[in-house]
């Protein structure tokens, strides 16, 4: 293990732009769920039901249930020793971060070059006029409705089966195709298109650092795998 953190460090140091790949793992010791863990979200929850357009057209009670306590969840959680360290990455070299998360913590960590892939759980759009607001009042009524148009609300996220914003989609490919150093964290890497990220940074010859607590399909191809928790593990190879 100390080998490996001195490998990754070694290759932070001589990185000039960094691309990360975070995912639901890094916001896991901030007391949010992940979501294929055990005790993850969709454990108690159907994709189908509350993750899909179809779900929120069938039942957009249920769906709004499931993403107010997730609001809520996201609102009392605070970023952690991950999220900072890789804010603190900023300093002196080029870091994009591209979230598959969308509880805003590593804006709220100080980040500042940020893609938000699934979008954001403080975004709601109107599935009508598609008009797009910011709404931070955590209590939203269980069934929200445009001022504009009076049609449903929906979360601003991106759903099973939804085309990921086209210019969000340029900017990741932008920074896979750029960085030299490619950093996975907290990421099981099945979902497209993120999981593609680290396999085409790779073959651009970015090598790619992986930070889990279990190995993922990116582990084969990872310069350094590092197994174990964010917050202890990214604090030690980006230290203060
Ligand atoms: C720790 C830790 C700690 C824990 N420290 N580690 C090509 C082939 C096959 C299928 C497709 C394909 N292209 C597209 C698809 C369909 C689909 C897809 O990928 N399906 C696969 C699952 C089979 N993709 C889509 O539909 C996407 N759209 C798209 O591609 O459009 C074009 C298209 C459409 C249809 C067909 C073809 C093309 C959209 C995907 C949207 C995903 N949405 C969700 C929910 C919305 C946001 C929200 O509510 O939050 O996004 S699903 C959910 O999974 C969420 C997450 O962002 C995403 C990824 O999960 P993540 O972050 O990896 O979390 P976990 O729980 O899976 O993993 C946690 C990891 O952390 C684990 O590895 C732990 O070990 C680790 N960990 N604690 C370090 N403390
Ligand atoms: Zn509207």
């Amino acid at each position: 293990m100390k080998e490996n953190i001195k490998k990754a460090q070694a290759l932070l140091e001589s990185a000039r732009f960094v691309g990360v790949l975070t995912g639901a793992g890094i916001s896991a010791e901030s007391g949010i769920k992940t979501f294929r863990d055990a005790g993850g979200l969709w454990e108690d929850h159907s994709i189908d039901q509350v993750a899909t357009p179809e779900g929120f057209a069938r039942d957009p009670r249920l769906v709004w249930s499931f993403y107010n306590a997730r609001r809520k969840a996201a609102q009392n959680a605070r970023p952690n020793a991950a999220h900072s360290a890789l804010a603190r990455l900023e300093e002196g070299r080029r870091v994009a971060i591209l979230t598959q998360n969308i509880d805003g913590l590593h804006q709220r960590a100080g980040s500042k070059n940020v893609v938000e892939l699934h979008g954001s759980i403080w975004e709601v759009r109107c599935v009508g006029c598609g008009a797009l607001t910011c709404r931070f009042a955590i209590e939203l009524p269980i069934l929200p409705h445009c001022e504009n148009c009076g049609k449903l609300l929906r979360p601003h996220v991106v759903w099973f089966g939804e085309q990921l914003d086209p210019k969000v989609l340029d900017a990741a490919i932008g920074v896979v195709e750029e960085c030299d150093l490619f950093l996975v964290i907290g990421t099981s890497a099945v979902v497209q298109p993120a999981a593609s990220y680290p396999f085409l940074a790779s073959r651009r010859g970015a090598p790619v650092i992986e930070v889990n607590k279990e190995k993922t399909p990116v582990t084969a191809i990872a310069a350094v795998s590092l197994l174990g928790l964010a917050g202890e593990i990214l604090p030690q190879i980006l230290p203060d």
